[in-house]
């Protein structure tokens, strides 16, 4: 045992993870319950080390949420408004374009786009938002929609899942972004959000994108109401489907913020927290390649640590985040390309800029030298 590890029990995960050998249910949970946090950090971080040797990721993007209207009234949720509630805004189609064409003097790579479930927009007006994307960006991959609202798009046009997502696709989405997976134990979704598509039907949906060959991102939301058998349970769901297809390029932990939800009494997670389920993810999901510390969501700070706890991406720039910041997310709404640089470099990490797809982005010194 290395004297690292004040945990006896942690013995044999050592020895799985010395020798590559799969983790199993009861290891996982282990990983979530053993005080010995730093362990838990060696481990994964070599994991990470052994995939990505030295690397962090990040990419330019730049988010784009063209309504906040949602018919859903999911308790997790401060971003989602009813159609006639005083915050409920919908952009035209030309304001999303416009919206794109903004923001800092730096070349995005990718548009991130997610909204609400909106009783009125329907699947050709998304298809018509994304052809006219790529008219105008043709170099800029489109994340976009999550499989939730993709799934209600299919809902409200009387066809399926599969044939949505094709549209979609032929209209210019090129892979998916990984949200509305929440925790899929059904106990969970009835208190938090009991007007979304099942655990079961999002990976459904996540199962027939990626037959389609598009790739797509995983999350889970965790410090609402799940147990950590929730956790476990959700991570080796995702894990399973990923066997099948191969289709999931990074996952992302994404922590709980109650401001304006209506779990409101929820504390905060922790530093602590944050940093285990980085790493418990890099332990568990052998076959997801990358595990993303989304630094909205964690704060930059935890994001920077988390480079030494399993992470191997910090996301982008973001200009400029709106879901977490509704529900208290403190902090920025963006970072610049400088920014990132530094809390990669500060923590003794490579930064590599990638695309979507986790392709190198080769930059002209001239563009890199740009002030902001
Ligand atoms: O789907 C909603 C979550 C997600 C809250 O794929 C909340 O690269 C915390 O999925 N507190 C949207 N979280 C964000 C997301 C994402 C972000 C960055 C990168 C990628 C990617 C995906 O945020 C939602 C939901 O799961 N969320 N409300 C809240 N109050």
């Amino acid at each position: 045992m290395d004297p690292r590890f004040q945990d006896p029990r942690l013995k044999p995960v050592l020895e799985k993870v010395r020798s590559q050998v799969r983790l199993h249910r009861d290891d996982g949970l282990l990983l979530y319950r053993t005080p010995d946090l730093l362990a838990l950090g060696w481990m994964a971080n070599r994991v990470r080390e052994q995939r990505h040797a030295s690397v962090t990721y990040f990419n330019i993007n730049r988010h784009l949420n063209p309504t906040n209207v949602c018919v859903a009234s999911c308790r997790l949720c401060a971003f989602g408004q009813k159609p006639r509630g005083p915050r409920a805004y919908t952009m035209s189609l030309e304001q999303v374009w416009e919206a794109a064409r903004q923001g800092w003097n730096e070349q995005v790579t990718e548009f991130h786009i997610v909204g609400g479930l909106h009783p009125e927009l329907d699947l050709d007006w998304y298809c018509r938002l994304l052809r006219g994307l790529k008219e105008r960006f043709p170099q800029v991959h489109l994340k976009a929609l999550t499989l939730v609202e993709i799934a209600w798009l299919a809902r409200r046009a009387r066809i399926g899942v599969e044939e949505a997502l094709q549209r979609l696709a032929a209209a210019g989405v090129d892979s998916l972004p990984g949200g509305g997976a929440e925790v899929f134990s059904e106990r969970v979704r009835r208190l938090i959000c009991d007007h979304k598509i099942t655990g079961e039907e999002w990976l459904d949906a996540a199962r027939q994108a990626h037959r389609l060959g598009l790739h797509s991102n995983c999350t889970m939301l965790y410090g609402h109401l799940e147990t950590l058998e929730d956790r476990v349970d959700h991570l080796l769901r995702l894990r399973a489907l990923q066997d099948e297809t191969g289709g999931f390029l990074a996952f992302i932990p994404l922590a709980f913020h109650a401001r304006n939800t209506r779990l409101p009494h929820l504390a905060p997670t922790t530093g602590i927290d944050d940093l285990r389920n980085i790493a418990a993810a890099r332990l568990l999901l052998d076959n997801i390649p990358h595990i993303k510390a989304y630094w909205v969501s964690l704060t930059p700070k935890i994001a920077q640590v988390a480079q030494h706890f399993g992470a191997d991406d910090l996301d982008g720039t973001v200009v400029e985040e709106k879901i977490h910041h509704e529900a208290g997310a403190s902090g920025r709404r963006a970072l610049a390309r400088a920014e990132l640089l530094r809390l990669i470099r500060e923590a003794g990490r490579e930064p590599v800029e990638r695309d979507t797809l986790y392709r190198p982005v080769q930059r002209p010194v001239a563009e890199l030298t740009v002030r902001l």
